[in-house]
C-alpha cells in the first residue's frame, strides 16, 4: 500500500501511527552531529589507531595507559557535547508510543540526557568503571580522569564499563533488546554501520518477526538492501520529521 509513496517521512509516520510497539537501534551516527566522532569512516582514527584495534581486551592488556588515554580523550569530548534534535525526537516518540524500546550501541549517555527513558545500552557506558580484580562497578562522571590508569579501592586496575570485541554483551540488557526487536511492529535503525554483531542482528531479527524496518543513515550499509525503507538522511534531518504532524 505504501510501496509507491515517495516521502519517506510520511511513510514512516504512518507506520508509527499504526504501531503499538516500536523499537529503535542507534549507533555512533546519531551522535555525530553532536560533535562526537564515529568509529569508522572520516574521523574514525585516534592518533594512528583504529577503533577495531583499541576496542579490544588485548589492547587494554597490552597497554592500559594508552587505552585509558583514548577513553579520557573521548570522555572530554562527550562531556562538552549536547544531545541533538535527533536524540530529542526519539525521546518525544517514546512519550507517544504505547511500548517503546531504545537499544543503543552508544556509550555516550546522550540518549539519557535527551530524556529517553527505556534505554538498553548494549555496549555499556563510558561513565562506568569496573575493577578487573574484584569486578566492582561504579560511576565516575569526571570528564577527564586525573590518574591513568584509574584504580579501584581494592587496589585493582579499573577498566571502562564498555563491551569490547570478543566480549559478551550484558546478558539481561541483550535479552531485553532481542525481546523488543521480536515484539516490534516498527524498527528504526539510526546511524549505525550495521557491521558489529550481535547488535546488527537485531535488524534481521525484527524483520523476520514481522516488523517494518526503516534505516536512517547518511550512507549505505549492509542492511540497506534488506530493510523496508532506506532513508538516506542525517539523524537530525530525518528524526524530527517523524514527530511532526503531516
Ligand atoms: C550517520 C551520521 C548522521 C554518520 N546521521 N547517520 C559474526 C561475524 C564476524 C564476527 C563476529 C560475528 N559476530 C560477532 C563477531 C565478533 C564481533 C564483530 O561483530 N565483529 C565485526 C566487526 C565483524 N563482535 C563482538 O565481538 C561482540 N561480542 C560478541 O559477539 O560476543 C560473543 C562472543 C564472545 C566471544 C567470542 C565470540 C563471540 C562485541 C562487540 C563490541 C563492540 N564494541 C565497540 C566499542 C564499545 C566501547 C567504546 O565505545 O569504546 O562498540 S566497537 C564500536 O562499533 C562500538 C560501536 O557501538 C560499534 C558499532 O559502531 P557504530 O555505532 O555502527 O558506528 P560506526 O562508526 O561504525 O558507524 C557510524 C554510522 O553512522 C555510519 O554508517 C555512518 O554512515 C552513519 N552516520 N553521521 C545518520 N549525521
Ligand atoms: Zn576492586
Amino acid at each position: 500500500m505504501h510501496a509507491f509513496q515517495s516521502d519517506p517521512a510520511e511513510t514512516v509516520r504512518e507506520w508509527l501511527a499504526a504501531a503499538s510497539s516500536v523499537a529503535v537501534l542507534t549507533g555512533a551516527g546519531i551522535s555525530a552531529e553532536s560533535g562526537i566522532p564515529t568509529f569508522r569512516g572520516p574521523g574514525g582514527l585516534w592518533r594512528t589507531y583504529r577503533a577495531e584495534y583499541l576496542a579490544t581486551p588485548q589492547a587494554f592488556a597490552r597497554d592500559p595507559h594508552l587505552s585509558w588515554e583514548w577513553y579520557n580523550w573521548r570522555r572530554g569530548i562527550i562531556a562538552t557535547a549536547e544531545p541533538n534534535t535527533g536524540h530529542a525526537a526519539l525521546a518525544e516518540l517514546e512519550r507517544r508510543v504505547p511500548s517503546f524500546t531504545l537499544a543503543t550501541q552508544n556509550v555516550d549517555g546522550l540518549h539519557d540526557r535527551a530524556g529517553s527513558r527505556r534505554i538498553l545500552k548494549v555496549h555499556g557506558d563510558i561513565w562506568t568503571l569496573r575493577c578487573t580484580a574484584c569486578t566492582r562497578e561504579w560511576s565516575d562522571r569526571r570528564p577527564s580522569l586525573p590518574e591513568l590508569p584509574p584504580k579501584c579501592e581494592c587496589g585493582g586496575l579499573a577498566r571502562p564499563g564498555v563491551v569490547w570485541f570478543g566480549e559478551g554483551l550484558p546478558e539481561d540488557v541483550w535479552s531485553a533488546a532481542v525481546d523488543a526487536a521480536r515484539a516490534a511492529d516498527v524498527l528504526l535503525v539510526v546511524g549505525t554501520s550495521a557491521l558489529v554483531y550481535p547488535a546488527a542482528g537485531l535488524v534481521q531479527l525484527a524483520q523476520s518477526a514481522g516488523a517494518k524496518v526503516a534505516e536512517i543513515n547518511v550512507a549505505e550499509t549492509p542492511v540497506s538492501a534488506m530493510v523496508d525503507l532506506s532513508w538516506r538522511a542525517s539523524a537530525t534531518t530525518a528524526l524530527p520529521q517523524l514527530i511532526q504532524s503531516a
